[in-house]
């Protein structure tokens, strides 16, 4: 079998070019028929290029449920081999310049190394995750009963201290955010006092946000539930909210799409936390029932788009908002490579439907409270098919204008299966 580097531009050119043609003539016709709307097809495409997304780390090898984990051939063996498959699906796609790393599952004694693997691979670092939802071996104290809100301050304090040296090693490999997900809650009512755990939440993470340096930001992530599944701590946006206001200025929201109640309406949660102007990121998945973390745009593409929509009318409401995009997701049966590049593809589709809209029009609608032209002239947006946009975006970037096709003619994978022996563990979780 015949390996190809899937990294290199002159692979990825020679890919390209025997669906160059097509590409240029449905290009053209898209920009007709957007120029019609007086839309700038070329405008769009900047913006799509423009587009970033971070990989996360613990999504380029294969994902379990708590019944059992299929991993599969050539899976990454640490986090430098991780970094090289991040690699890939930046060169394919041109959409994720950063990782955001995991620790302790990321953990390496040579941080120097890995920001210069990362260099190299034409990668640079994200928000860093904390997790003190597992114990490691050797632990002190056991996160059993919570972490940042646990009863007893001695764990209270094992979990500050790990929060701390995540954010000292993603300073080293020059990362400007902390993400901090705590599964703290109960399982039954009466467990817990739920207004203290709030009150050790804040006290706990109030010493997390003073050791923050001054440029970097600190991402809570709410969730319903799961591991609790009676009361979780940080449950829901009123709780990340009360919490980022209380820290400080540096602190912010972060929307897991999959940790809402199935039908809550993700795209009011965004709108209310762009207009508190506490929108700090997004965890992007998909979802049917409950944090399923399936590929985004897999289950509720016209939700992915209803977020977007509320993104670019906040980017054109407020130049400076940056709210910081993130993939989190379990590839339990397809190639984490495979899914992650067309899942960041997913997110640039949503993000050039929501631009392509005819704001004018939806806003005289709007005022003239023409309902059904209102709901006709957004969904336009998401009913018009820009994969020509996103195609050329990508070509711009130098990236496969089919990435999938491009990897899988590589057989990156099956050289990975040759390289990287052994390390199968098939027992559950997540990673
Ligand atoms: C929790 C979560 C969190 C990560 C974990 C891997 O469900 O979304 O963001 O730490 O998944
Ligand atoms: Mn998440």
């Amino acid at each position: 079998m015949a390996f190809a580097d899937p990294r290199d531009a002159n692979y990825i050119a020679s890919a390209n070019k025997p669906l160059a043609a097509v590409l240029a003539a449905d290009y053209t016709a898209l920009g007709t028929q957007l120029a019609r709307r007086g839309v700038d097809i070329d405008a769009i495409t900047k913006a799509v290029a423009g587009f970033k997304v971070a990989i996360p780390s613990w999504g380029v090898g294969t994902g379990g449920t708590r019944f059992g984990r299929f991993p599969g051939p050539g899976e990454p063996r640490n986090v430098f081999e991780k970094l090289e498959d991040c690699g890939v699906i930046h060169k394919l796609t041109g959409a994720t310049p950063t990782v955001s790393l995991h620790i302790p599952w990321d953990k390496t004694d040579d941080y120097v190394g890995l920001r210069e693997h990362g260099a190299a691979l034409g990668l640079g670092f994200d928000a860093m995750n904390s997790n003190t939802f597992q114990d490691q071996p050797g632990q002190a104290h056991s996160y059993k009963y919570g972490s940042l809100t646990h009863t007893d301050a001695a764990v209270r304090a094992q979990a500050v201290a790990h929060n701390i040296e995540c954010i000292k090693a993603g300073a080293i490999l020059g990362s400007r955010a902390l993400t901090v997900w705590i599964g703290d809650g109960a399982n039954f009512p009466g467990q817990s006092h739920h207004g203290k755990a709030f009150e050790r939440y804040l006290e706990s993470t109030a010493t997390i946000y003073r050791a923050l340096p001054a440029d970097w930001r600190m991402f809570i992530e709410h969730k319903m539930y799961e591991p609790a599944f009676y009361a979780t701590v940080i449950q829901d946006w009123g709780s990340s909210l009360m919490a980022a206001q209380t820290l400080g200025p540096k602190a912010f929201c972060l929307v897991d799409l999959g940790h809402h109640a199935p039908n809550v309406n993700i795209e009011m949660i965004v709108a209310r936390l762009v207009h508190a102007q506490r929108l700090g990121g997004f965890h992007f998945n998909d979802s049917k029932y409950g944090d399923d973390d399936l590929d985004a745009g897999s289950i509720e593409p016209f939700r992915l788009f209803l977020v977007f929509n509320e993104l670019v009318e906040a980017e054109l409401a407020k130049a400076d908002f940056k709210p910081a995009h993130m993939l989190d997701q379990s590839h339990n049966v397809t190639d984490p490579i495979e899914s992650l590049m067309t899942s960041a593809i997913e997110l640039q589709r949503a993000y050039a439907q929501a631009l392509i809209v005819e704001r004018g029009k939806l806003g005289e609608y709007r005022a003239a409270n023409d309902v059904l032209m209102s709901a006709q002239t957004l969904k336009r947006g998401f009913t018009t098919d820009v994969s020509p946009i996103l195609a050329q975006a990508r070509v711009s970037k130098g990236g496969a204008i089919d990435p999938v096709r491009a990897y899988r003619d590589s057989a990156y994978r099956q050289r990975c299966a040759q390289a990287r022996p052994g390390k199968q563990n098939l027992g559950g979780g997540i990673v």
